[in-house]
């Protein structure tokens, strides 16, 4: 392949590889973005249904129980967490739903309320969701979420705050003497009280891993890079087969500018080209350069005329093709001048092949003209030497065989 075509192909395979790199990535972010925001929906939607679960408790629950109270048929002093702490019922409801969702082989999910003034401890907020809870109550945010990592596992994170302090509330929050006896006789009269009408005491948090979701992410990306790992090869192919086409054709371009028009054996271009090559590649070899010319060409002419000249030409290019080996390199570099770039062992072997020219194209029968000679001249390239050194002293061979003709001569 020539070498501006192979710079084609890497560069549109280098190309090809950048853009699925960069498509593939791309597409597993995205994903990853859809899988993170989708869980954070999820997780809201179970904080929204915890907050209405709350609202029902306070709303109805609760005041039933106190209606209860007043009408005398619950004790004042009654008070029952499983009845009457929106927390405790929905921290328990939460631990039932979890049971549910290991039966169902979904991740567990961890629930957490965070106050400031909590009377059950471990709803104590620390030092990062006291800020959040400040957040809350300065109404800077709404919602929180934000993705956490476990060990080595992600996680989102995701807290939404409770309904700030209303009356009912107020009933347990406020003066402990107030609330009902059997609730400071269980929590003590120290925390969870003096709180104010409308302040945000707490907020909910639930966080979920993310591995189920990275899971599928993963089959879908993988998927999706093995669809377009295939398109990509395909394509490539499809460029691969084209570029080598307009290789083959630019190849044929350049063989015809190399080749010569009547006897389509390489021109002077291509000689010159091959030889300025071959000492560029330092020759380390025997190689000679072989100088022919045809003895009384302009008789030839001027007796059969220009035409049968010219079929002459093409004869003896037509035999002496066929009487050198492949490796040889065979050209017209003149009117009637041709030349042959061969390697040998040793000078002995390119006198013998230079004899088995001139012999037969001496018992060649030629079209019309029948019989003619050749007259040839050779010489070995030496080491460091020129272009013009070396076919100077070609020519000089050639010059020195021109005196007898239908000789060879050598320098
Ligand atoms: P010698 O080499 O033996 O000294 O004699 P010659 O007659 O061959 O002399 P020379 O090399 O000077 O003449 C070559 C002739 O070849 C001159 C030119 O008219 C003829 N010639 C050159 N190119 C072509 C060609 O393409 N076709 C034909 N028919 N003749 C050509
Ligand atoms: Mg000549
Ligand atoms: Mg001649």
């Amino acid at each position: 392949m020539l070498p501006h075509n192979k710079k084609l192909l890497i560069i549109t395979g280098i190309l090809f590889t950048f853009l699925y790199i960069i498509i593939a990535a791309f597409l597993y972010f995205i994903l990853k973005d859809i899988a993170i925001s989708q869980n954070k929906k999820k997780l809201l939607n179970i904080l929204l249904y915890e907050q209405a679960q709350k609202s029902y408790i306070d709303k109805y629950q609760k005041n039933f129980i106190y209606k209860l109270q007043k009408e005398n048929i619950l004790p004042k002093e009654f008070f029952d967490p499983t009845l009457m702490s929106a927390t405790y019922i929905t921290r328990e409801t939460l631990k039932e739903y979890n049971l549910l969702r290991k039966k169902e082989n979904m991740p567990q999910i961890i629930y957490k309320i965070a106050s400031d003034n909590p009377r059950n401890p471990i709803n104590k907020a620390d030092k990062s969701e006291l800020q959040l809870l400040k957040k809350f109550n300065s109404h800077e945010i709404e919602s929180f979420s934000k993705k956490i990592k476990i060990g080595d596992e992600e996680y989102i994170y995701y807290a939404i705050p409770v309904v700030p302090n209303n009356k009912t509330c107020m009933k347990c929050h406020s003066n402990p003497k107030l609330a009902p006896k059997n609730l400071v006789k269980k929590y003590g009269d120290k925390a969870g009280f003096y709180e104010k009408l409308g302040h945000i005491r707490a907020f909910f948090s639930l966080t979920i891993p993310l591995k189920s979701e990275y899971q599928l992410i993963n089959k879908i990306a993988l998927i999706f890079d093995s669809i377009l790992f295939i398109l990509f090869l395909f394509s490539y192919l499809i460029i691969y087969f084209i570029i080598r086409k307009l290789d083959q054709k630019d190849r044929q371009i350049i063989d015809s500018s190399n080749i010569d028009g009547l006897t389509k054996i390489y021109n002077r271009k291509k000689f010159n080209i091959d030889i300025q090559n071959k000492i560029d590649q330092n020759i380390t070899n025997e190689t000679y350069l072989m100088l022919i010319d045809i003895d009384y060409f302009k008789k030839i002419n001027d007796t059969y005329g220009h035409p049968t000249g010219d079929k002459v030409l093409e004869e003896l290019s037509d035999i002496i093709t066929k009487n050198i080996r492949s490796n040889d390199k065979f050209y017209r570099i003149g009117g009637e001048e041709f030349a042959i770039i061969s390697t040998q062992k040793n000078k002995e072997d390119e006198k013998i092949f230079a004899e088995k020219l001139k012999k037969i194209v001496e018992e060649h029968n030629f079209d019309e003209v029948e019989h003619l000679t050749i007259s040839i001249g050779f010489t070995k390239y030496k080491p460091n030497e020129s272009y013009l050194q070396w076919y100077k002293r070609a020519d000089e061979a050639l010059y020195e065989a021109k005196k007898t003709r239908n000789t060879i001569a050598e320098k």
